[in-house]
């Protein structure tokens, strides 16, 4: 279409603009003939009067309309009440009514009508007119500390529920402490047991000193060198020492030394640190020791450093089947596993290891996070077969499948075991997939795995893919320790075996002690070659320090009170004495069948986390840390059993 053709219809008459021409040479319209002479004068003064109420209409509206231009917008822009958002909403004018009114041809019903429409919507406007100026006298008598916190308690709120959702420690719920129950003991009765408790906590300090003395704030000591030790298992997470030692220094009341180690974890305990972690020893020793300290203290920061801590170990979750990586950096959140692990697996026994202290996390910071992750892990094993009802210790968390079936109670394997039980006992008998889990490994592990030497001692040999290799590590005496705890706790039929079973494996590991020349045990001892619990090869004669026979020794004593326990469990005080004490702490050793000592040059944390603190316990009365009450985790930090309810708490308080 041509333009021309649409200009005629709005284009301006020639002569221009509206002036009467426009209207008055368009020829008869309606209105000309409505308003002509023909009216009556009753109509006329209708049509007046609705005129004049309509003009005092819209001056009563513009004249208490307030000064804003959000409400003149509302009247003058969105008068259609359909295009006002419903919290703008305001009441129109009123034309429609108006009109309404005004169309009316009864003459005076209709003037009247039009009239109190006319004051209703007047005194509509007037109406919200008032209400919007004593709001906003309202906002602005309120002080502005008021409007300030109004703000910050909306802000609290989000952040809180954003805090929530993100597991941050801000969080936390309030938790009403109490004190523990046996965490301090009383001197026992009898002098010569006193007199080797005594010689414990001295050899406690001795360690401490010396660490304090030559690596205050590192890792671990050199006893030799007398210098910091530093290991890649913590990144650059600094103070193992000094964590790991915090309960023991606390239990055997060493008062000023916990108060200068908390000081330092208060000033200088720092996750934000770019490096590489392994995420089983950052959480045994670190959120374990942490969790123990706040448990035995109430003291805040250690739970506010235990959460944060816990947080930072999440990302290892990463993974398609939830199973999470061996290995972290904390700063990139970015997983691996250990390069020499079958096939890119994670290991069963650093996995597995996670459970105790990650309910106890959930628990202290109210996040389910924590708890969801590691019952992740429990059900993608219980939807996979197990080898004979074993489980291997490599599992790769990208496909959630087996690695190599390999099976061990010692290294890669251990701790998973412990950890089943524990998590039955921790949630007060009440998680029985727990213990069904750990009882049916066991029985696993007693058809497929437990032997008896020619001699008669009974040992855990290892699987690997249905073969068995005739030789039981330092880790695995653990294990005699474990049966017997889970023996006191189970149904009587299997009490008295398991407990047979704990005592039998603790025989042997004292066997492997007594059988080198300086009373302490190998790393890993065989029987096969004609040996029986003796190490055969060079590279498994070490002794690093490690916790596990006097483990077994202490949970027997606790469960028996058998003497032979305290005998061998002093036999090897002895032998440290003899053989690991050295001017600047303690050292393990390279070969334990070698009469003169070969240190190795290193001061285990966990010498003073367990070792010594089994020691110590072994020779306290047995309402020292009870164990119906306390759970060690795999570090000997202590965790409280989460009781069904309170008032059962309250009463064990009693
Ligand atoms: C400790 O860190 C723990 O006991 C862990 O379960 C195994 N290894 C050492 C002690 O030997």
């Amino acid at each position: 279409m041509p333009m021309g053709g649409l200009l005629p219809m709005f284009s301006s008459p020639p002569g221009g603009g509206l002036g009467g021409g426009g209207v008055g040479g368009s020829g008869g319209s309606g209105i000309r003939k409505g308003a002509g002479p023909g009216f009556r004068l009753t109509e006329k003064f209708v049509l007046l009067l609705v005129f004049s109420a309509f003009i005092t209409l819209c001056f009563g509206a513009i004249f208490f309309l307030p000064d804003s231009s959000k409400l003149l917008s509302g009247v003058f822009f969105h008068s259609n009440s359909a295009l006002q958002p419903a919290s703008e909403h305001k009441p129109g004018l009123g034309l429609g009514s108006v009109n309404a009114g005004g169309k009316g041809e009864d003459g005076g019903e209709g003037e009247r009508a039009a009239a109190a429409a006319a004051a209703d919507n007047l005194a509509k406007i007037r109406e919200d007119h008032e209400r919007a100026l004593r709001e906003a006298q309202e906002t602005l008598q309120k002080l502005p500390e008021e409007i300030q916190s109004d703000i910050l308690k909306e802000k609290e709120q989000v952040t809180q529920n954003k805090q929530f959702k993100k597991g941050n420690a801000g969080g936390l719920p309030h938790l009403d402490f109490r004190p523990p129950i046996g965490a301090i003991g009383r001197e026992p009765t009898d002098p010569e047991i006193r007199q080797k408790r005594a010689k414990i906590k001295e050899m406690m300090k001795h360690a401490w000193d010396n660490y304090k003395l030559y690596a205050w704030g590192l890792n671990e000591l050199k006893p030799i060198s007398k210098k910091g030790h530093s290991s890649s298992l913590f990144g650059n997470i600094q103070g193992a020492t000094i964590v790991d030692a915090l309960d023991t220094l606390f239990i055997m009341e060493m008062k000023d030394e916990f108060k200068e180690a908390k000081e330092w974890i208060e000033k200088n305990l720092d996750f934000n640190v770019n490096a590489e972690i392994s995420v089983f020893e950052v959480n045994i020793r670190f959120v374990g020791g942490l969790l123990s300290a706040y448990y035995l203290t109430g003291e805040e920061i250690f739970r506010k450093k235990a959460v944060e801590l816990g947080e930072k170990l999440l990302p290892a979750f990463h993974t398609p089947s939830g199973i999470p990586w061996a290995l972290l950096n904390l700063k990139s959140g970015i997983g691996r596993n250990w390069p020499w692990a079958s096939g890119g697996s994670s290991i069963l026994a650093e996995f597995g290891t996670l459970h105790l202290e990650f309910v106890h996390l959930t628990h202290l910071s109210g996040n389910p996070i924590f708890a969801e992750k590691v019952f992740g892990i429990r059900n993608v094993l219980n939807t996979l077969d197990k080898p004979q009802g074993l489980y291997p210790n490599y599992l790769n968390p990208s496909s959630g499948q087996w690695g190599q079936h390999h099976v061990s109670v010692g290294g890669l394997g251990d701790s998973f075991y412990e950890y089943l039980l524990k998590a039955w006992l921790m949630s007060d008998k009440t998680d029985l997939e727990a213990k069904k889990m750990y009882f049916s490994a066991v029985q696993a592990i007693e058809t497929h795995l437990i032997r008896k030497s020619s001699g008669g001692l009974t040992y855990i040999a290892e699987w690997k893919g249905g073969l068995l290799e005739h030789k039981m590590g330092h880790l695995t005496c653990f294990a005699g320790g474990m049966f017997a705890l889970g023996a006191a706790c189970a149904s009587p039929e299997l009490t008295q075996h398991h407990i047979e079973l704990g005592a039998e494996i603790a025989r042997t590991c004292y066997e492997s002690y007594n059988r080198t020349a300086v009373k302490l045990g190998p790393e890993a001892f065989r029987f096969d070659g004609g040996v029986e619990a003796i190490a055969t090869r060079q590279s498994e004669k070490y002794y690093i320090l490690r916790p596990e026979v006097v483990e077994t020794y202490m949970y027997m004593w606790r469960l028996t009170h058998d003497p032979k326990y305290r005998k061998w469990a002093w036999e090897a005080v002895e032998a440290l004495e003899k053989h690991c004490r050295v001017d600047g702490g303690y050292s393990g050793l390279r070969d334990v069948y070698l009469k003169r000592e070969s240190y190795d040059d290193v001061q285990q944390s966990f010498f003073l986390a367990e070792t010594l603190k089994y020691l110590y316990l072994l020779f306290s009365d047995d309402d020292l840390l009870p164990l119906e009450h306390w759970i060690f985790n795999t570090e000997a930090h202590l965790l409280p059993v989460l009781r069904k309810n309170n008032q059962e708490v309250e009463e064990n308080r009693k």
